[in-house]
């Protein structure tokens, strides 16, 4: 027995020696370590996700409603810079070892999966940049909390039944009849199934577009149920912010260019600094604009003033005449080129130039110049090839 002793202990010095000489000779060292999860494949006695759906939020409110008939969810965004939605998403849960036997309820939310974000987009969540690293990744998931049974029951089988039928994606063999029927042994008056939600923040300027749902469960014994997924989608919504009212272009010199120029720095007090305009959509924009002719005029109608205007610095201006119109006699603007991304701030610089100025006008001249604005695509995201 000794004997036996003392040679394991002279083998554990063997093996750990020429170790221990070496964790002095490096000053970092990367491991490689590995774990895999304890029965996490679906099991006959793992949780199920019966339907679920997304409503304007918060949970707390129930409402039951989204923004269209249309099956499945329809979210509106703010339209608002800085003005977050808040979205609740809702799952109906149960388990083959009795509903207490769930343990968490997770919503997944995916980003559509052919949209980066570009350089301006900030997360709701962290408040710091984010783009997307591989198209159509997870935005973020949330934890479900259980509403009481009698909200759960108006909720879903008044509300929702009864007003926005075809809100929700049922799981197979699940119908309304079946969670909501107490003939039907419905889970909902028998009280054998939860509603459980979350409250899900979506920025003014995540993209609009199709975003993928994902409700699932585990259990006590770490069983994960099938995920039940569907739809959200996020519709486009077209604003802009401007910080000025007014553009002055000063003392202006006959055929000499007058420019105006703007800057990146928002001014809370609309137009102590200079002019810059900022996307509140969640699409991304290309920007319009629209002058009259000042009053600079010969009385047949004949007009002198020339316009420009840019997006950004390094832009190139795009230059306008006054009183444009469309065939239908509506204003017709002049695309500014820069498109802007996902709540992008940028300047705007402005400028005019006067051919002449009759002599039978006085002046001072003003006059109006309308800003539009028109939804451009997304910027592609492309999956990579490997
Ligand atoms: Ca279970
Ligand atoms: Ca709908
Ligand atoms: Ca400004």
């Amino acid at each position: 027995m000794t004997k036996k002793f003392i040679s394991a202990l002279a083998l554990v010095a063997v093996v750990l020696g020429p170790n221990a000489a070496m964790a002095t000779t490096v000053s970092a060292a990367t491991i490689t370590t590995g774990l895999q999860q304890d029965a996490s494949t679906p099991q006959a006695s793992a949780p199920v996700v019966i339907a679920k759906w997304e409503m304007d939020g918060p949970t707390s409110a129930l409402t039951g409603t989204d923004a269209s008939c249309d099956p499945n969810s329809q979210i509106q965004a703010t339209g608002v810079c800085g003005q977050m939605k808040t979205v609740s998403i809702c799952g109906i849960v149960t388990d083959p070892n009795g509903k207490t036997d769930v343990k968490h309820v997770y919503g997944d939310v995916y980003y559509p999966n052919n949209v980066r974000l570009g350089n301006s987009h900030i997360d709701a969540e962290t408040g710091l940049p984010r783009e997307v690293s591989t198209c159509g990744e997870m935005v973020r998931e949330c934890t479900m909390t259980p509403l009481s049974n009698t909200d759960a029951f108006n909720l879903f089988c008044t509300k929702i039944r009864n007003s926005n039928n075809n809100l929700p994606t049922f799981a197979a063999n699940y119908n309304y009849g079946n969670v909501c029927d107490d003939a039907q042994s419905g889970v909902l008056p028998k009280q054998t199934a939860y509603v459980e939600c979350c409250d899900f923040t979506m920025s003014y300027e995540d993209p609009n577009g199709p975003y993928t749902v994902n409700v699932w469960a585990n259990d006590q014994s770490d069983y994960n149920s099938v995920p039940l997924s569907n739809t959200m989608t996020y519709l486009a919504s077209k604003a802009f912010d401007v910080d000025f009212t007014g553009i002055d272009y000063g003392k202006v010199k006959t055929g000499i260019w007058q420019e105006v120029p703007g800057n990146t720095v928002w001014a809370t007090t609309a137009g102590v600094n200079g002019a810059s305009v900022r996307n509140c959509s969640n699409t991304r924009l290309q920007i319009g604009v629209w002058q009259n002719d000042m009053g600079i005029k010969d009385p047949n109608g004949t007009t002198y003033a020339t316009f420009e205007g840019r997006i950004g610095s390094s832009s190139a201006y795009a230059t306008y005449g006054p009183n444009l119109l469309n065939t239908d006699l509506t204003h017709k603007a002049t695309m500014l080129a820069k498109t802007l991304d996902l709540s992008e701030l940028n300047e705007m610089d402005f400028g005019v130039n006067v051919s002449k100025f009759p002599i039978q006008l006085t002046g001072p001249f003003s006059g109006t110049m309308e800003l539009s604005a028109v939804a451009a695509d997304h910027i592609a995201c492309v999956k990579s090839s490997n």
